[in-house]
């Protein structure tokens, strides 16, 4: 890949334009499991975004290459779960990564590979170092998009399946007007 010329990274609206960008989403359609309330995910719109991905892909998924990306969560719940991102592993298990919010408020799920979980709430400015061998999920708990820069190693890679096979040990849902950590009940995701 031969990226020339500067991109922009536009804040606070969190929107990456230009040479190497890129942008994903992922519909509640796709999210088949990842919530606890299958029967409230099937009965939203299937075209409901829950989260976007715009990145900058300036090499390939080289040693010593960085990726950088803008996560955009948007707010919502499926029955009392909020939104939030699949979550993983890195593949390279060691490989860490940055965080900083943007815009929007909400939680960063952290989990080890023992699976003790904690959380860090993210807010415009907040900074976040996520290290090796811990899983990260992003929840929006707020009313606003919630918008979070990443960087990390090109040749990180990322492991969904342990995610998929036993899910995090902790969820975060709505009760009272406010968020509240769970022990998961229903382990896998599926999505
Ligand atoms: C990549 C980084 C983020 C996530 C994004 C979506 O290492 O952690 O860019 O990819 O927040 O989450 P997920 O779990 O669907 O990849
Ligand atoms: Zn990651």
């Amino acid at each position: 890949m031969d990226v020339h010329g500067p991109a922009l990274f536009h804040t606070p609206s969190g929107i990456l334009e230009g040479v190497g960008t890129s942008r994903s989403k992922r519909c509640i359609s796709e999210l088949q499991g990842l919530f606890v309330d299958e029967a409230a995910r099937q009965a939203l719109d299937p075209a409901q975004v829950v989260y976007e991905v715009y990145m900058h892909n300036a090499c390939e998924e080289v040693e010593g290459g960085l990726f950088f990306g803008v996560s955009h969560v948007y707010p919502g719940k499926v029955g009392a779960e909020y939104f939030m991102t699949k979550g993983h592993f890195h593949a390279k298990k060691g490989h860490g990564e940055y965080y900083w919010g943007i815009d929007g408020a909400g939680l960063l799920v952290l989990m080890n590979e023992q699976r003790a979980s904690w959380t860090e709430p993210i807010f415009p400015g907040s900074l976040h170092y996520i290290p090796g061998c811990v899983a990260h999920r992003l929840v929006n708990t707020g009313a606003r998009i919630l918008k979070v820069g990443a960087c990390w190693p090109a040749d990180a890679g990322h492991d969904y399946a342990s995610i998929q096979q036993a899910g995090f040990s902790v969820r975060v849902i709505e009760r009272d007007g406010r968020a509240e950590l769970v022990q998961a009940v229903r382990p896998p995701d599926h999505c």
